[in-house]
This record gives C-alpha cells, sequence and structure tokens, in this order.
C-alpha cells in the first residue's frame, strides 16, 4: 500500500488518535462535536473516501471497506462514550436536584382550622356536651320544608323577611336555597320519634349583599328539643347553660320579645359580655302548634322549643372582628390570629 494516497496512509492513525480523544471527552455534547468533526466533510473519513479513486482498481474494494471500517470505529467510540457519560451526567444531575423533604428551613409553619370550623366544632362540643345529638339537613331544600311547613305560608309577609335565592327545578318557586337551618327542624320531627334533642349547625343562603355584618352564604345553628312539657323556661335555662358553657362563667343571657312564624312566644336571644355589654345572637321560642303537626307530632302530647344563631356573627363577636367578611378572603395575616 506504499502507494497510497496520504489520506488512506494515515487513516488508522488518525482513528485512534480520534478513538482516544473521544474517550476522554468531558461531556456529551464535547462527544458528539468530535465524532461530527471526524465524520465531517473536512475529517479524515471524507479525505479517505474522496481519495479512493486514485487507488489502483484492484485495491480499491479493500481500501473502501478499510474506510468504512474506519467511521464505524468513530461511531462506536462516540457512542461507548456517550453511554459512559449519560450515566453519570444522571447521577450527576439527580445530586444537583436532589430536595431534602425533610429539610425545615426557619421556624416550621404548621396550619390549623379556618375559625369558623373551629367555632362549629367548639358549638358542637358544647351541645354534645349538653345531651344534643347533630343533626343535618339539605343546602337545597323544598319550598315546603324551608317555608310552609315551619307555619310560613305562600304569601305570608315573613317570607320577604327571608331574601331567598330559588333554584331552577320542579314548579317555580318550590325548591330553594335554605334561608335558615330551621328546615331540619321538620326533617328531624319527620324521621324521629320525640324526645328529641339535636342541633344542626349548617350553611344557609340569603339575596343580602355583603356588608360588615351580612353575607350571602353564611352559617347558622340550629337547635331543637321536643320532649313532654317543655315550655319557656327550659328555654331559658338552656340558652343560659349554653351561654356559660361556650363563652365562660363571666357571660349571661336575656330573651327579648320578638315575632317567628314557627314559634309562640318568640323571643331574641342576646348575651352580656362581662364588660356589661349586651350582643344580640340570634331567634328562639316555643314550637308553635303547626310546626308540630307538620312534622307529624301531636301537639296535644308533646311540646318544645327551638333556636337559630349565626355562626359567623358569633365569631366576629368572640374575636372581636369589625367585619364578618374578612374571615372569608383567606389572607392568611388575618387567619393566623386565630
Ligand atoms: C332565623 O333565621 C330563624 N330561623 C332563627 C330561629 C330559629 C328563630 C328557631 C326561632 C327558632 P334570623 O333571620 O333572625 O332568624 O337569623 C338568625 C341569625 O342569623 C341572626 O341573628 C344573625 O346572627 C344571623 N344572620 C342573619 N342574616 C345574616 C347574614 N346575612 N349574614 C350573617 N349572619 C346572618
Amino acid at each position: 500500500m506504499s502507494d497510497s494516497p496520504q489520506a488512506i496512509v494515515t487513516l488508522n492513525a488518525s482513528v485512534v488518535g480520534i478513538e482516544a480523544v473521544i474517550a476522554e471527552a468531558s461531556d456529551t455534547a464535547a462527544v458528539t462535536e468530535l465524532e461530527s468533526n471526524a465524520l465531517g466533510k473536512n475529517g479524515p473519513i471524507m479525505a479517505a473516501r474522496k481519495a479512493i479513486g486514485e487507488v489502483a482498481a484492484e485495491q480499491r474494494k479493500d481500501v473502501g471497506k478499510q474506510v468504512q471500517d474506519a467511521k464505524v470505529r468513530i461511531e462506536a467510540a462516540a457512542q461507548a462514550r456517550r453511554d459512559e457519560l449519560a450515566g453519570s451526567e444522571r447521577a450527576a444531575l439527580l445530586a444537583e436536584e436532589r430536595m431534602d423533604l425533610t429539610e425545615v428551613l426557619g421556624t416550621p409553619s404548621v396550619g390549623h382550622l379556618h375559625p369558623l370550623t373551629q367555632a362549629w366544632e367548639e358549638l358542637e362540643d358544647t351541645f354534645i356536651g349538653m345531651g344534643f345529638r347533630v343533626a343535618e339537613g339539605p343546602h337545597v331544600e323544598s319550598d315546603w320544608h324551608n317555608f310552609d311547613a315551619l307555619n310560613i305560608p305562600k304569601g305570608h309577609p315573613a317570607r320577604d323577611a327571608f331574601d331567598s335565592l330559588y333554584v331552577n327545578n320542579g314548579e317555580e318557586g318550590s325548591t330553594v336555597l335554605r334561608t335558615h337551618t330551621s328546615p331540619v327542624q321538620i326533617r328531624t320531627m319527620l324521621t324521629q320519634a320525640p324526645p328529641i334533642h339535636i342541633v344542626a349547625p349548617g350553611r344557609v343562603f340569603r339575596r343580602d349583599t355583603a356588608d360588615s355584618t351580612h353575607l350571602p352564604v353564611f352559617h347558622q345553628i340550629e337547635g331543637l328539643v321536643i320532649d313532654k312539657n317543655i315550655g319557656l323556661a327550659d328555654l331559658a335555662g338552656t340558652i343560659e347553660s349554653f351561654t356559660q358553657a361556650f363563652f365562660g362563667s363571666g357571660f349571661t343571657s336575656r330573651l327579648r320579645p320578638n315575632y317567628f312564624p314557627f314559634t309562640e312566644p318568640s323571643a331574641e336571644f342576646d348575651v352580656q359580655r362581662p364588660d356589661g355589654s349586651w350582643l344580640e345572637l340570634g331567634g328562639c321560642g316555643v314550637v308553635h302548634p303547626n310546626v308540630l303537626r307538620a312534622g307529624g307530632i301531636d301537639p296535644e302530647e308533646w311540646s318544645g322549643f327551638a333556636f337559630g344563631f349565626g355562626i359567623d356573627r358569633l365569631l366576629s363577636l368572640k374575636h372581636g372582628i369589625d367585619d364578618i367578611r374578612d374571615a372569608y378572603t383567606n389572607d392568611i395575616r388575618f387567619l393566623q390570629q386565630f
């Protein structure tokens, strides 16, 4: 082969040199660059390939194979180095991106329940401690459960006091987002034989414009006791026990005459703070005989009392929150205080 062109004579040495450089390449990008330079138009393979034409005809086949083998060796060297590097590059990337899930930066901050949920649970605990059971009813309510059964027939002016949100379902005006938790009284009476001692906390809806004391979606807790010979004195005693159990022994309660269609007599109940100031909490009264009848209970045999008050209001009174809307803006600085 002494008469072979220079490019072919040096081909083997060039490939050995290129293999050595590739084997030392520091990353896969460098391997790819070395490989494409070696196989590219200015590299030794192309030069040798161009020179094949100058080789004696009977040697061309051998020389052609030699050039092809050289190309394959370079490709194989590049692939081998790439495989080697891929493993260590992946290991390096993993090490770099490793997250220590047990690491704590600064003071650990543990979340807590929303103040409304805390108040809701405290109320349930207090009433359970007083012998009540917890009942519940649906948010989407029939007009009958929300009004008629509570002695508020169609056309009754008390319906206007509840700015109702109606749901497009069945006959127009027959389905409502419950405006208070009082329909749970009816549902309980219809499914449970007296004596009944339940509280029913839950979400209620009214077409009220949000302001510092009103929300269109808020929460109430209803109470219902049906037993023999239950009257106003039992109601007053229960409200007073609740006031002391929930707020503390420095608090007391009073009832003021009021009107609700579903109770007779009816009252508003207020709680007095240790500083002497009074806060209005909710409504209550002796269950109206028409309501007992709607619930399938004989008013000659059984009697009872009911109460209902706003949990959001209670929360703002308890914590001195000036604007009830602040509880629902999800401002972490506000919520962290509770
Ligand atoms: C009622 O809803 C009666 N169902 C309560 C009741 C139950 C009386 C059982 C007698 C027997 P009233 O509409 O007053 O009553 O609402 C009760 C309480 O809900 C209010 O005292 C207030 O604390 C709260 N409340 C009413 N409207 C809103 C509102 N838009 N936003 C926040 N709280 C409200």
